[in-house]
C-alpha cells in the first residue's frame, strides 16, 4: 500500500500555476490529458469526476498526484452520505453515539491534538511585510506569522508527497454564506479525515449545487491531511490519526490557498472557518473593499418592536456564542442569532453596512455551556451534533464542567475525555477545557429568520470586548469611527484554552483577530479607516467588559442574560438618548441610573464603572509600547493621533484625580 518515495512527485512540481488557472474551456481539452495522467490510477470511489469544472478537475488531479490517496470520494453532503461515514467510524471506534439524544456523537482526539496551534500557523507571501508589520528591532510580530514561499515549498515537500497513501481523499465542495449569494464565497477542501467531512457538513454548506454556483470560476483551495500515511509507523491514539510533531497550517493569500497538515482539531482542519473565512477572506475583503471579522451577529428587538443588528468581536472562548444567543432577563426583549463567530460585512448601495454569517453551524466551547448560561445553545445541540473531547455519562449523555447542577443523576459514572472513569467531585476535570460541540445553526430555536438572507442584515453597532479583570468599565461608547478603531487596536483579554497559550496573563488581541490576522495589521487598520467614505453610515463602536472583578476576585457583573441591560443602554445611545452617559478619557461611560438594574439586586456601580486614572495611565504607556513595537511605522497617522489624544485625556484625568 505504501508508495515508493522515489516515485513521489514533489509539491514543487504539482502546484497549480496562477496563469494556468485562467485557462479557457477550449484549451481544456489539451489540459485534460495532463489531468488524466496526473490522476493516474487513483480510482474515483464516489461522484463523477467529469462533471467537475476544469479548474476543479485539475486541482483534484494535481493534489492526488502529490498525496497519492487510494481513492477519491466526491462528497455530496447528503444525510445518506454522512450516515455511511458515521456507521464506518462507529464500527471502528472513532465515534460513538450519545444514546440519550437523536443522532449525536462523541469523539475523543489524540490528547496531543486538542486546540489551534498558533505557533505552527503561517501566512506565506512573497514580501514579508505583506503579512507582518515593521516591528521594532528584536521584537517578534504577534500578529501574523510569516513564512517565505521558498521555505513553504520545502516544508510542504517534507510533508505532503504521499501523505494520503492508503487513505481516501475526500473532495468537499462548500459555500461560505448562502450558496450563490453576493457576499458568499466558494471553497473546495481536500481531506483524508472523515471526521472533517462530517464536521464540514455541519459548519459549512456542502452540496452539489455548490458546483453549479461555482461554474468555471475560481475558488479557495483547501488542502488538509492528518499526515499519517498507511502503513502507519506510529501509534494511533483513540483511532484519531494525526501527526502533532509535524503540524503545519500554511496560507497563501495571493493564491487563495490553505495547506494544513498533521492535525484533525477543528480550528486547524475545518478550513472553511478560521483559515478561509478569516485569514484568506480578510485578504479578499481588503482587495474587494469589505470586511471579514471575528464577530458574532445578533438581532435585538426592543419591547417597542424595533429591531437592531449588532456585531461583536471578542477573543476566542470569551463568550461570543453566549452573547449571540442571549436570553434576555428584561421583559419584552428578544434576541435572535445570525452568527456566533464570524461576520462578513459590506457596505450596501444605501450606505449601510450589511453582514452575513458565512458559517452554517456553531463550533462552540462546551465547558461552561449549560441551560443556565446558554439555554439556546443547549437546545441547538440536542440532535445531529458532534461532541469532541467532552466527557460522557454511563447513561449516554454528554458531560463537561458547568453541568454539575443540571445532570439528572449526580452519582452517575462518567468517562472523561481521556477515557478514565470519574465521578462529580473527583479531582481533575471531566472534559478538556477546549472541548467543543459542532451543531447545525438551523437547529437553534432563536436563529434569525434572516440568517440565510444572501444580502445580509444591516449592522448598526460594533462591540469589542475581552476578559479584563481590572480597570475596564462594564461598557463605554467610543468617540468616533477612528477612536473606535483605535480602541479595537488595543483590545486585550486573558488567555483561554482555545489555542496553546496557557496561564491567565492578559494578552493583546486587536480586533479579536490576533490569531486570524490575514495581512499586515497596519494595512488592516488603514482598511478600516478607508471604509468610512462619504455617503456611508459607519456603525457606532462600543467596548464592553463582563469580566471585571472586585478586590476579592469576585465578578462585579452577573453577565449572561443580564447583559441585555448593557445592550439596552447601547441601543438607547444609538437612538441619540441624552443624559445617559458622561465623557471619560476612554469614551462615554453610563451615568448612574442610566442602566436598567431592576430586579438585579446589589451592584457595586462605582467599582463596575470606574475609569481609574492610575490604571489607565499605566495602560496607555503599555498600549503605546505595544503599538510602537508591534505596528511601528505601519501605524496609520490617524490612529497615532487617536492614541496621542487619548494619552492627553488620561494625563488630564490624573491631574484632576
Ligand atoms: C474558535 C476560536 O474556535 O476562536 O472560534 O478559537
Ligand atoms: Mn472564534
Amino acid at each position: 500500500m505504501s508508495v515508493d518515495p522515489s516515485l513521489l512527485t514533489p509539491y514543487k512540481n504539482t502546484t497549480d500555476n496562477a496563469s494556468l488557472r485562467q485557462i479557457s474551456e477550449d484549451a481544456f481539452y489539451v489540459v485534460n490529458e495532463v489531468v488524466m495522467r496526473r490522476l493516474g490510477h487513483v480510482p474515483i470511489l464516489k461522484g463523477d469526476f467529469h462533471l467537475l469544472s476544469p479548474k476543479v478537475q485539475r486541482f483534484v488531479a494535481e493534489k492526488a498526484e502529490l498525496m497519492r490517496p487510494r481513492g477519491i470520494f466526491i462528497c455530496d453532503g447528503t444525510q445518506h452520505e454522512a450516515q455511511e461515514i458515521i456507521d464506518k467510524l462507529v464500527e471502528r471506534g472513532m465515534l460513538s453515539p450519545l444514546k440519550a439524544y437523536e443522532n449525536n456523537y462523541i469523539c475523543r482526539t489524540d490528547p496531543k491534538d486538542v486546540a489551534r496551534v498558533e505557533s505552527k500557523t503561517w501566512m506565506v507571501t512573497p514580501d514579508k511585510y505583506q503579512t507582518v508589520c515593521h516591528t521594532a528591532e528584536g521584537v517578534d510580530p504577534i500578529m501574523g506569522h510569516w513564512m517565505s514561499p521558498t521555505q513553504m515549498a520545502d516544508e510542504l515537500d517534507g510533508r505532503f508527497p504521499g501523505c494520503m497513501a492508503g487513505r481516501i481523499m475526500y473532495v468537499i465542495p462548500f459555500s461560505m454564506g448562502p450558496i450563490g449569494g453576493p457576499l458568499s464565497k466558494i471553497g473546495v477542501q481536500l481531506t483524508d479525515s472523515n471526521y472533517v467531512v462530517l464536521s464540514m457538513r455541519i459548519m459549512t454548506r456542502v452540496c452539489p449545487s455548490v458546483w453549479d454556483a461555482l461554474g468555471d470560476n475560481d475558488f479557495v483551495r483547501c488542502i488538509h491531511s492528518v499526515g499519517l500515511p498507511r502503513p502507519v509507523k506510529q501509534k494511533v491514539v483513540n483511532h484519531w490519526p494525526c501527526n502533532p510533531d509535524r503540524v503545519l497550517i500554511a496560507h497563501r493569500p495571493p493564491e487563495r490557498e490553505v495547506w494544513s497538515f498533521g492535525s484533525g482539531y477543528g480550528g486547524n482542519s475545518l478550513l472553511g472557518k478560521k483559515c478561509f473565512a478569516l485569514r484568506i477572506a480578510s485578504n479578499i475583503a481588503k482587495d474587494e473593499g469589505w470586511m471579514a471579522e471575528h464577530m458574532l451577529i445578533m438581532g435585538v428587538t426592543r419591547p417597542n418592536g424595533k429591531e437592531h443588528f449588532i456585531a461583536a468581536a471578542f477573543p476566542s472562548a470569551c463568550g461570543k456564542t453566549n452573547l449571540a444567543m442571549l436570553e434576555p432577563t428584561l421583559p419584552g426583549w428578544k434576541v435572535r442569532c445570525v452568527g456566533d463567530d464570524i461576520a462578513w460585512m459590506k457596505f450596501g448601495e444605501d450606505g449601510r453596512l450589511y453582514g452575513i454569517n458565512p458559517e452554517a453551524g456553531f463550533f462552540g466551547v462546551a465547558p461552561g455551556t449549560s441551560k443556565k448560561t446558554n439555554p439556546m445553545a443547549v437546545a441547538t445541540f440536542q440532535k445531529n451534533s458532534i461532541f469532541t473531547n467532552t466527557a460522557e455519562t454511563a447513561t449516554g449523555e454528554y458531560y463537561w464542567e458547568g453541568l454539575e447542577d443540571e445532570i439528572a443523576d449526580k452519582n452517575v459514572e462518567i468517562t472523561t475525555w481521556l477515557g478514565d472513569k470519574w465521578h462529580i467531585g473527583d479531582p481533575g476535570v471531566a472534559a478538556h477545557p477546549n472541548s467543543r460541540f459542532a451543531a447545525p445553526a438551523e437547529q437553534c430555536p432563536i436563529i434569525h429568520d434572516k440568517w440565510q438572507d444572501p444580502q445580509g442584515v444591516p449592522i448598526e453597532a460594533i462591540i469589542f470586548g475581552g476578559r479584563r479583570p481590572q480597570g475596564v468599565p462594564l461598557v463605554f461608547e467610543t468617540k468616533s469611527w477612528l477612536h473606535g478603531i483605535f480602541t479595537g487596536s488595543f483590545l486585550k483579554s486573558e488567555a483561554t484554552a482555545a489555542a496553546e497559550h496557557t496561564g491567565k496573563s492578559v494578552m493583546h488581541d486587536p480586533f479579536a483577530m490576533r490569531p486570524f490576522m490575514g495581512y499586515n495589521f497596519g494595512q488592516y487598520l488603514q482598511h478600516w479607516i478607508d471604509l468610512n467614505k462619504p455617503g456611508r453610515k459607519v456603525p457606532q463602536i462600543y467596548h464592553v467588559n463582563w469580566f471585571r472583578r472586585d478586590k476579592d476576585g469576585k465578578f462585579l457583573w452577573p453577565g449572561f442574560g443580564e447583559n441585555i441591560r448593557v445592550i439596552d443602554w447601547i441601543l438607547r445611545r444609538l437612538e441619540g438618548e441624552e443624559g445617559s452617559g458622561h465623557e471619560t478619557p476612554i469614551g462615554t461611560v453610563p451615568n448612574k441610573g442610566s442602566l436598567n438594574l431592576d430586579g438585579l439586586g446589589e451592584v457595586n456601580w462605582d467599582e463596575l464603572m470606574s475609569v481609574p486614572a492610575a490604571y489607565w495611565k499605566e495602560d496607555a504607556k503599555e498600549v503605546r509600547k505595544f503599538l510602537e513595537q508591534q505596528v511601528g511605522p505601519d501605524l496609520p497617522a490617524e490612529i497615532r493621533k487617536e492614541m496621542e489624544e487619548q494619552e492627553k485625556r488620561i494625563e488630564a484625568l490624573e491631574k484632576d484625580a
